[in-house]
């Protein structure tokens, strides 16, 4: 669609949008009496272009996921030529395709050493929901099927599906919709700002960490089939752990003989400075599952990496059937598109140019707003950044209404064209990983003027 921005257009389309799509994560209402959403019709490296004309510095790369940024050509003809040769086929009853058998030997060779084997779907939360299916399949082959229970941290984000949404810790998404679902427990994430108290980073990391063993010994290791985290926390807040955090998880987890997951879905692909979070924590887990940047967004694929402790436990014991699949499981076009995606992460260094360059760049840049009187505190990691907003730095206290601030900041900040999130109390980002210095320098330039105006709003400094 060649799409010609002007108002006529852009205000039929928000009326057609109220009438007839239900935009996920929406309050309806509040949507209708906005009087309908931003509409979005072109984008260009990191930089988005609403259909009046305004130009955005995507600072979110959409969610989390266009690593190589916007109108990249050989994505399209990647998918184009796979399109024409073979748009579909699936990989059930005894068949396979070359794209999705030559991705899963490409992600063999980027994961960590001992992860051989890929499970395909469309979405971080597919990727999740195999993983509930996969671990008790597991659990049964090796004889211990009364291990299946699952636990995740609060704040945690592994996807919508009702399994997803069970291991997740966002309690909106599991009131009233009857999650979790049974066997779904939930222990404190490692958030030392709001939960740390006179504690220092590293004793917090051990208590977090301490939190999932007692976790385990009250439902009985017995019980308990894995441990699934984000290495950081995205939706969550960026949450950066301390650096005893997962060593110690890792610790506890092998001791009581609990898997762990680790959910690259926003990590993998280079937002860390690593090629997957695992390895910028140390993390040695047992299957991690991954979507978003594996296609840069381009088309939707996701993957669960297995451990060859998994495995090759499934090809070893008489499990039977693993009964679980999508019929986009490893389809050829999106996993074609993967393919050149990936070439092009590795071939154009944009991996080691997180790691050494841009990401310590945007660290150190977002730094400079931590004197800023709203600011109580500035993380991040490689191309992932927060600031946690406060009424009070001395006390870490928040302004009275949850988000309230925060809300207000994000407006600023779109109208001073630069997209950031806003989460609770604090205000994140996850540029896409090919920013430039110069961008970088424009979204916390930005940034600072949104503090400004929303610190002016709230009558502070
Ligand atoms: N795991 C993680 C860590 C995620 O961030 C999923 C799983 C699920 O992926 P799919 O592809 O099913 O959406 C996610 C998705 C937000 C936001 O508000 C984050 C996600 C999705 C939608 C909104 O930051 N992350």
């Amino acid at each position: 669609m060649n799409v010609q921005p002007d108002r006529n257009s852009t205000a039929r389309w928000r009326q057609l949008d109220l009438r007839h799509h239900l935009s996920p994560f929406s309050d309806y209402l509040a949507r209708q009496e906005a009087g309908g959403n931003r509409i979005i019709v072109e984008a260009e490296g990191c930089w988005l272009t609403d259909s009046e004309g305004h130009r955005l510095l995507d600072a979110m790369a959409g969610l989390w996921c266009v690593a190589v940024g916007y109108g990249r050509k050989e994505l399209a003809e990647a998918a184009y030529r796979q399109l024409l040769e073979l748009p579909y086929y699936n990989s059930f009853f005894q068949t396979t395709v070359p794209p999705a058998v030559e991705l899963a030997e490409r992600l063999a060779e980027l994961t960590p050493e001992g992860f051989n084997r890929a499970f395909f779907g469309s979405s971080g939360s597919e990727s999740n929901d195999t993983v509930v299916r996969l671990v008790r399949h597991y659990w049964h082959c090796v004889g211990k099927p009364e291990k299946t229970d699952f636990i995740s941290r609060e704040y945690a984000y592994h996807g919508s599906t009702m399994a997803a949404a069970s291991l997740g810790g966002m309690r909106p998404m599991q009131e009233r919709f009857g999650l979790p679902l049974p066997g779904f427990h939930h222990v404190m994430p490692p958030y030392w700002y709001d939960f740390g108290g006179d504690l220092s980073p590293e004793e917090f990391g051990l208590k977090a960490a301490k939190a999932i063993e007692d976790k385990i010994l009250e439902v009985g290791p017995d019980k308990v089939a894995a441990f699934i985290g984000e290495p950081v926390q995205g939706a969550g807040g960026v949450l950066v752990p301390p650096a005893s955090y997962w060593p110690e998880v890792q610790r506890i987890c092998r001791q009581y003989d609990v898997l762990i997951v680790a959910d690259e879905v926003i990590c993998g692909f280079g937002r860390t400075g690593e090629w997957f979070g695992s390895q910028a924590y140390g993390i040695e887990a047992d299957l991690m599952t991954m979507a978003k940047q594996i296609t840069s967004g381009y088309l939707p694929l996701s993957a669960v990496m297995v451990h060859d402790r998994i495995g090759e436990a499934l090809i070893d014991y008489e499990g039977g059937e693993f009964a679980h699949g999508y019929t986009y499981s490893g389809h050829p076009v999106c996993c074609a598109l993967a393919l050149e995606n990936l070439r092009i992460l590795d071939e154009e260094g944009i991996v080691e140019g997180v790691k050494t360059d841009t990401g310590p760049y945007l660290q150190e840049r977002l730094q400079s707003l931590a004197d800023h009187p709203l600011v109580g505190e500035v993380r991040g990691i490689g191309m992932l950044g927060a600031l946690e907003i406060v009424q009070d730095k001395s006390t870490r206290s928040r302004f009275p209404s949850s988000a309230e601030a925060t809300i207000k900041c994000r407006t600023h900040c779109f109208d001073n064209g630069v997209v950031i999130r806003a989460v609770r109390d604090a205000m994140i980002m996850s540029p896409p990983l090919t920013i430039s210095r110069e961008e970088i320098d424009q979204v916390v330039a930005r940034l600072h003027q949104s503090l400004d105006q929303t610190a002016n709003d709230l009558g502070v400094g």
